[in-house]
C-alpha cells in the first residue's frame, strides 16, 4: 500500500494540473470518462469510446430493468405448477443474433478505421528520436537537439522512432490518445498532431505505461506543444544550450542538468540505488576521490580500480575511467551491481562529459538532489 502511495499523489497531481488546462486547449471535452482530447487522433477515438459506452449502458438497463420485471411478473402466486416453458420462437431468435452482430460488426470497423488512421504516419511529418531508458527519456530533434521533456511544434504531424537501452517501457500521452510500447532490440513508431500551442505552463503528461523497475514512476515527462515560430527558435537554443554556456560555469549550470539522466540511479549522498552512489558510500571516498591511482574501490569481483587507472595502465587519468564508465559501461563493474547501465555513446556530447566530470569533481558543492548549493549567491 505504501509503495503505491506516490502513484496516487502523482495521479492526484496530474488530474490537477488536468483541471488547469484552459478549455480552450482541447479538442474534445473532459468528461467522467476521459481528460481532454488535445490532438487530431482525439475525437474519433472518444467518439467511438462514448458509443460503446453508450451501446453498454443501453443494454445494462435493458437486461438489468427485464430481469427485475420478470422476477415480478413471474413470481409465485399459489399453489400453480407450469409444466414446460416455450421452447421456440425463431423471430426473438434471429433477431437477438443479427442485431448484436451488426453492432460488433459496426464496432469492429470503426475501430478499424482509427486504427489504421494512428497507424499511418503522414508523409510530411516532423521526426523525433525517441530513447526510453531506466528511468527517463531522450528526445532527439533534427538539428541535433535532445530534450529530457517533449516539445513538439503546433498544427504539424510528428513522428516519434521509438527504442529502449535495456527493456521494455511504453510511451503514454494520454490527452492524445496514443500509446505505444517501446521494445529492446527493435524501432517502434506512432504519431500525432496537436493543434492547439500549450500556453504559459501548461503540458500535457507523458507516462511510461511499463512497469519497468523501481523508478519506474519517474518516468513522467511533461510535453510542450509550441507555436512554428517558438518551435523553430526553441529547437536552435536548445541544441547550443551546452555550447553557450562558459567553461567556467560548465559543470556548475550544465552538470545538475545532465544529471537528471543519472539521478534514476545514482545518488549523491552514499544512499545505495541501481547503480553505485556517487557518494561515499564503500570507505574509498567520492566518485571522484575514488578513481584516483592507487584507489582501493573495487572492480571486476574484488580488483582494486588502482589496476587500471595511473600511468602506463588502462586510463591514463581518472577522468579516462569517468569517461570510459559513461560511455562503454559494462568494461569494468563495480563489485555489487549488475551490468545495468546504458551507454550514452552519442547521447551526450564530449562537452556534457566534462561537465559531468566537473560536477563530479565538485560534488561538495551539490545538494542530495542535484542542485548547486552555490547558485542562490552567485546570482548576487
Ligand atoms: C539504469 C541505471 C543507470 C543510469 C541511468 C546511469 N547509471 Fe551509471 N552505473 C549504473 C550501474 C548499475 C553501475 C555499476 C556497474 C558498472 O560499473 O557499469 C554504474 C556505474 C557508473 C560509474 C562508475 C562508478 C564507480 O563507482 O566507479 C560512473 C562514473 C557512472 N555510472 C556514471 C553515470 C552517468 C554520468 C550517468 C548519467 C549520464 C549514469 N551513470 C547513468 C547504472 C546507471
Ligand atoms: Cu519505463
Amino acid at each position: 500500500m505504501l509503495n503505491q502511495l506516490p502513484t496516487v499523489l502523482m495521479q492526484a497531481e496530474a488530474d490537477k494540473l488536468g483541471a488547469a488546462l484552459t478549455p480552450a486547449q482541447g479538442v474534445t471535452p473532459r468528461d467522467f470518462w476521459l481528460p481532454e482530447g488535445a490532438s487530431t487522433l482525439a475525437p474519433e477515438i472518444d467518439w467511438v469510446f462514448h458509443f460503446i459506452n453508450y451501446i453498454n449502458y443501453f443494454f445494462f438497463f435493458l437486461v438489468v430493468g427485464l430481469m427485475f420485471y420478470f422476477v415480478w411478473k413471474y413470481r409465485q402466486k399459489g399453489r400453480e405448477v407450469y409444466a414446460r416453458g416455450p421452447s421456440h420462437n425463431t423471430v426473438l431468435e434471429l433477431g437477438w443474433t443479427i442485431i448484436p452482430t451488426i453492432i460488433v460488426v459496426v464496432i469492429f470497423f470503426m475501430g478499424f478505421r482509427g486504427f489504421v488512421d494512428a497507424k499511418t504516419v503522414p508523409a510530411n511529418s516532423y521526426q523525433i528520436d525517441v530513447t526510453a531508458l531506466r528511468y527517463g527519456w531522450i528526445f532527439k530533434y533534427p538539428n541535433g537537439a535532445t530534450s529530457d521533456d517533449l516539445y513538439v511544434p503546433a498544427g504539424q504531424p510528428v513522428k516519434l522512432v521509438m527504442r529502449s537501452e535495456d527493456v521494455l517501457h511504453s510511451l503514454y500521452i494520454r490527452d492524445f490518445r496514443v500509446k505505444q510500447d517501446v521494445v529492446p532490440g527493435r524501432y517502434t513508431t506512432m504519431w500525432f498532431q496537436a493543434d492547439n500551442p500549450t500556453e504559459g505552463d501548461d503540458f500535457h503528461w507523458l507516462f511510461c505505461t511499463e512497469f519497468c523497475g523501481v523508478g519506474h514512476s519517474n518516468m513522467n515527462r511533461k510535453v510542450f506543444v509550441l507555436n512554428q515560430t517558438d518551435f523553430a527558435e526553441w529547437e536552435t537554443e536548445q541544441a547550443r544550450w551546452l555550447d553557450k554556456i562558459p567553461e567556467n560555469e560548465l559543470y556548475s549550470k550544465a552538470g545538475p542538468k545532465l544529471f537528471a539522466r543519472c539521478a534514476g540511479c545514482h545518488t549523491l549522498d552514499g544512499k545505495p540505488g541501481t547503480g553505485p552512489s556517487w557518494g561515499n558510500y564503500d570507505g574509498t571516498g567520492d566518485i571522484w576521490a575514488r578513481s584516483q591511482p592507487g584507489s582501493q574501490h573495487k572492480v571486476d569481483n574484488g580488483k582494486p580500480l588502482a589496476d587500471f587507472i595511473g600511468p602506463g595502465k588502462q586510463y591514463e587519468t581518472p577522468e579516462g575511467y569517468l569517461r570510459a564508465s559513461i560511455l562503454n559501461p559494462g568494461e569494468h563493474l563495480v563489485d555489487g551491481y549488475g551490468n545495468a547501465m546504458p551507454t550514452f555513446r552519442g547521447q551526450i556530447s564530449d562537452r556534457g562529459i566534462d561537465a559531468l566530470i566537473g560536477m563530479m569533481k565538485h560534488l561538495d558543492e551539490f545538494d542530495a538532489k542535484g542542485q548547486w548549493k552555490k547558485a542562490a549567491e552567485a546570482a548576487k
